[in-house]
């Protein structure tokens, strides 16, 4: 099948490299002319665990180009992103990817929808715009993608996957044309449904991340440990509490529930569990406060650029925030995430980041955070705050360094108290 894949990021390259492996000929098109000619001179814009290999088995099928062709079949995967003060989804880049598909679309072609939209999207927005033209037949569904950064590819092969038609004829096609690389059992809905399980999905994490940034602001208080008492608490068969931290990032998680709430008052626990999270980096700000009060002119180093551990992916990091709210307190900043390149103010090493600094704030979860060597730095203040508790502590309190948990009251495990 010749396919047009429109949008080239974490979600539409994936895609089209694995239809082009699986013997579709695919043209990716992405505005941004530096991912286009980037991906021309066979560089990949970004990682992501074997994207690489792929890259080269597809490259007989696959050509990036910045404007549509004609295709049997188009999917459009371009971001939405939340329009900041109305807290809606912006659907520009939809409109834009369906507009160009509209000027060369031709009765009997198939359209997909996989970015991320409200209820309703396809059917009064996308189908509107692509019928402009008077076509009879279009084949339409709305399939979300469900594949997570760090292990796109797997899961793109083996996740389930759901596929919204507009009608069985367009559902049964878009099946074959996903059945090309999916593994995974997909299932058949309505379009609208569809979108509604994709916020479902997203939504439902959030809030049980909340519960767990809520649980550890209530140990803080009552001086327990958040991380010994959730992990007691997960032996139960039917509980599993999720992990607190710094704050929820990414493209997803930190913006989809929002297009649930967007229309309808009644999503409380929704926008409360939004809040909640949102807060958190503000509760990291207070630990900061708190570490370096005693200090004249603070200076302190975050650990993580990444909305996560172990991906080079810096969308809606916590980190940012939590630099602007220190940056506010009048504190000096260093940042250092060895995963994230050409950011403006990324330390290259380590020890140049932490040279003289008052405080270490581990954001991200990056796997080789652990391997840090305490006695390798040269602070001007030994403390430590871990938002993700995945330090050996006791580690570094024996080599002098007062060390804040995030998620654990003071009279436990406080260094000045142990
Ligand atoms: N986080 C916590 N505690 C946890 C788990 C995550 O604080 O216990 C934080 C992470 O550090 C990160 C944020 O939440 O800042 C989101 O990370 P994530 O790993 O939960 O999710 P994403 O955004 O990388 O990917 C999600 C996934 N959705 C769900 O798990 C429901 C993925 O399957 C989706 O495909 C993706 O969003 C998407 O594109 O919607």
């Amino acid at each position: 099948m010749k396919i047009c894949v429109l949008g080239l990021g974490y979600i539409g390259l994936p895609t089209s490299l694995l239809l082009a492996n699986a013997g579709n000929t695919v043209l990716g098109v992405d505005i941004n002319s530096n991912i286009v000619e980037k991906l021309n001179r066979n560089e990949l814009p970004f990682k992501e665990p074997s994207l690489d290999e792929l890259f080269k088995k597809a490259k007989n099928n696959f050509q990036a180009s910045s404007s549509v062709q004609s295709s049997e079949a188009y999917i459009i995967a371009v971001p939405t992103p939340l329009e900041s003060e109305m807290k809606m989804a912006d659907l520009d880049a939809v409109k834009s990817a369906s507009d160009a598909i509209a000027k060369v679309l031709t009765d009997g072609q198939i359209v997909i929808l996989e970015s991320t939209v409200p209820p309703g999207t396809s059917e009064h927005f996308v189908l509107p715009i692509l019928r402009k033209k008077g076509i009879n037949t279009i084949y339409f569904a709305h399939c979300p993608e469900r594949a997570i950064p760090g292990r796109t590819l797997h899961e793109m092969i083996h996740n389930d996957r759901i596929i919204g038609g507009l009608n069985e004829e367009s559902a049964e096609k878009v099946k074959n044309l996903y059945s090309s690389f999916v593994k995974g059992n997909i299932f058949i809905t309505d379009t609208k449904t569809a979108e509604f399980v994709k916020l479902m999905e997203n939504t439902f994490r959030d809030i049980n991340i909340a519960l767990a940034n809520e649980f550890s602001l209530l140990a803080e208080e009552a001086n327990i440990n958040v991380w010994e008492a959730i992990n007691l608490a997960n032996k139960h068969p039917r509980v599993n509490i999720l992990k607190p931290g710094p704050g929820v990032g990414g493209h997803c998680i930190a913006i989809d529930p929002m297009f649930l709430a967007e229309k309808s008052s009644k999503a409380r626990i929704i926008t409360l569990a939004r809040e909640i999270n949102s807060s958190m980096p503000v509760h990291v700000g207070k630990m900061i406060n708190e570490m370096v009060k005693d200090v004249k002119n603070p200076m302190i180093t975050l650990l993580g650029l990444a909305y996560k551990g172990n991906v080079d992916d810096i969308r809606e990091s916590p980190t940012f925030k939590i630099k602007r709210i220190a940056e506010n307190e009048g504190m000096s900043v260093k940042l250092y995430d060895p995963l994230v390149h050409h950011y403006p103010g990324n330390s290259s090493t380590l020890e140049e980041a932490a040279k003289n600094s008052d405080c270490l704030v581990l954001i991200t979860d990056h796997d080789l955070f652990k391997e840090i060597d305490p006695k390798q730095l040269s602070m001007r203040h030994k403390n430590l705050i871990d938002t993700r508790n995945i330090l050996d502590h006791n580690f570094w309190k024996d080599v002098g360094y007062r060390v804040k948990i995030l998620g654990i009251g003071n009279s436990k495990y406080d260094s000045d108290e142990s």
